[in-house]
């Protein structure tokens, strides 16, 4: 997925819009009568501006952030600029024994040096760029459950060798009741050592992310909030971009680009930052290609911050007042899920921004599944943690999550009321809002006639996705009722959708497929005759049919012949 940019896009020219700036001369203009100390801007409370989204920093108050000196690069230690590692084969059995632990090459991050070197993998223009001489300070919180010695401390020396000191306030490190034993008084024995304070929490009893979360901020004392996943590398330049940004709106909440560390060589790969966050009916976080439209607003410049509906949720910096005033984090939230969604509908219909800064990078181990415990069952406490996002801010268009994932509508989703009143207190926008200003090009359509299951007359089946990826043909099955798979929108956009794919007569005649979206009409548009009961395809006024021949568990596109197999219902029998 995380392809290199493509297409006409990328060539775009930067135009960079800040001006050169001398930071000798500008001091002395503010009277300090010389370069800015780095003790005066810890001190220094950062001027809040709330309300003008389009403000810049007056720009003879810019300068150009000193890179840190570089950490002495260890030319030909394993890992050293960001690169994999690779394993003798006769560990190989070893490997694959231990990569269950964190579900990451464990051996590979262990040969690999706590303070490697990265590239400095910016766009050429974002390393010239001139950022607010005053800035808040920051102060890091790294929750962690279980997490890996080398990884855990990695993050920590990425966040150390790679932070102007006169940003970075303290580290803080919770520990969400590991059990592993060197993460217990080693670790602070280790900590103490480290020439930025950094401190170990822990929580009493198994909290999960969220919770875990709370805690840390709790005993914040920068002005500003980071957030850092247990298995990162701050890239070189990446926490100024992320600060100016809240100095100027202290209601933006900015991301940086996750750039992607192998999980099995820990190879440091940039990511794209053509990509922004949206989300399926599952509610699942994805990454998407950027709009045009967002191109646009940004006048092409590809190092402009980008405007993203939701965040992927472990890695962000926000003001800490603003983090609170916006009601932190839904406590009844459990482990793991639901409050990156959760907290980006919040900033966006509350009246906030919520960014990514392509010019700030920071790496991340991404694994395939999950190394730790879900106590009470994985999908029962993500469902649990979606239900209870999904009844408070996403409207009707709840049901959509439901019907695509049944199991959670028996789960239990507790006490919102609390979540409700903040909603109300903050006077926050509708969904509806939300999908129309922030995220048109959902997958959640806006505007829809019908949502449910598709049933042919004749042999009283259902359409059916069978779990198929885009491309592939749709499927026919028996009508079970529970939604899932069997879920259609027939929107005012003339789609017949399933999540993110769309019913497309790609093939004029034989079989339809469903396919992503693409919201152009042309394959993907049709029309349900409620009279005839017919699903006619728009450009060629063929049928679907439930073909009974060859292969009776398809549906095609066919010559409208009034049959019985050309007829359709449209009814709901769900219960949400
Ligand atoms: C992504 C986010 C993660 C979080 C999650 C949804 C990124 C890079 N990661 O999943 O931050 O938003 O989506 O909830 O955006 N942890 C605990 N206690 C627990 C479980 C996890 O402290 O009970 C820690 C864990 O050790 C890690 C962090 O929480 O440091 C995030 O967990 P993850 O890495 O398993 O989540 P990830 O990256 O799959
Ligand atoms: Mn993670």
């Amino acid at each position: 997925y995380y392809t290199d940019c493509i297409g006409p896009n990328c060539k775009a020219k930067s135009t960079d819009i800040d001006e050169p700036f001398d930071a000798t001369a500008s001091a002395s203009r503010m009277g300090w009568g010389g370069p800015v100390q780095d003790n005066m801007l810890q001190r220094f409370k950062y001027n809040h501006n709330d309300e003008n989204n389009n403000s810049t920093y007056p720009s003879h108050l810019l300068k150009h952030w000193k890179p840190m000196p570089p950490v002495r690069e260890k030319r030909g230690k394993p890992g050293e600029g960001g690169r994999g590692v690779t394993m003798r084969p006769e560990q190989d059995a070893i490997m694959k024994k231990k990569f269950k632990e964190n579900q990451f090459n464990i051996l590979a991050s262990d040969m690999i040096s706590l303070n490697r070197s990265l590239q400095d993998i910016r766009q050429a223009d974002c390393k010239t760029k001139h950022y607010p001489t005053l800035m808040p300070t920051t102060s890091i919180v790294i929750v962690f459950h279980n997490e890996a010695w080398s990884t855990l401390l990695r993050t920590v020396w990425s966040v150390i060798n790679r932070s102007p000191r006169s940003l970075l306030k303290e580290i803080l490190l919770v520990d969400d009741a590991s059990d592993r034993e060197f993460l217990g008084k080693k670790l602070e024995d280790y900590v103490a050592t480290l020439p930025v304070e950094t401190k170990v929490l822990r929580t009493e009893k198994r909290s999960g992310l969220i919770r875990a979360r709370l805690l840390g901020a709790k005993h914040v004392t920068g002005q500003v909030i980071t957030f850092l996943d247990a298995h990162c590398e701050c890239a070189e330049g990446w926490l100024e971009p992320l600060l100016a940004r809240i100095v100027l709106n202290r209601k933006t909440v900015v991301c940086p680009v996750i750039d992607v560390i192998s999980d099995d060589t820990f190879e440091y790969v940039t990511a794209s930052d053509m990509t922004w966050g949206g989300f399926n009916w599952k509610l699942n976080f994805r990454w998407y290609r950027v709009p045009q439209r967002e191109m646009s607003r940004r006048n092409n410049d590809r190092t402009a911050p980008l405007r993203t509906p939701t965040m992927a949720g472990g890695l962000f910096s926000i003001d800490k007042d603003y983090f609170y005033e916006l009601g932190s984090y839904d406590e009844g939230m459990d482990i793991w899920g639901g409050e990156n969604l959760e907290m980006s509908f919040r900033i966006w219909m509350c009246g906030g921004t919520l960014e990514i800064s392509p010019c700030s990078h920071v790496g991340h181990v991404f694994r395939k599944s999950t190394p730790y415990t879900f106590p009470g069952g994985t999908s029962h406490i993500v469902n649990h943690n979606n239900a209870r996002l999904a009844e408070v801010w996403m409207d009707e268009w709840k049901n959509f999550y439901y019907a695509i994932n049944p199991g959670a509508s028996n789960v239990e989703v507790g006490d919102v009321s609390d979540r409700l009143a903040l909603r109300e207190k903050l006077k926050c926008k509708s969904f509806r809002w939300y999908l129309e200003n922030i995220y048109p090009e959902s997958q959640m359509p806006l505007d829809y006639y019908y949502l449910g299951e598709i049933k042919n007359v004749e042999s009283q089946q259902c359409l059916d996705t069978m779990s198929r990826k885009s491309g592939e043909k749709a499927g026919m099955s028996y009508c079970h009722g529970l939604g899932g798979n069997q879920v259609f929108a027939y929107t005012k956009r003339s789609q017949i959708m399933s999540d993110d794919n769309c019913l497309d007569a790609s093939n004029i005649v034989g079989p339809v497929s469903l396919i992503r979206c693409h919201g152009l009409e042309g394959n993907q548009a049709w029309v349900y005759d409620l009279k005839e009961m017919t699903i006619k395809h728009k450009t060629t006024d063929q049928c679907l049919e439930h073909s009974m021949s060859a292969d009776q568990y398809t549906a095609i596109l066919n010559e409208c012949d009034g049959s019985r197999s050309q007829q359709w219902t449209m009814k709901s029998n769900f219960h949400w």
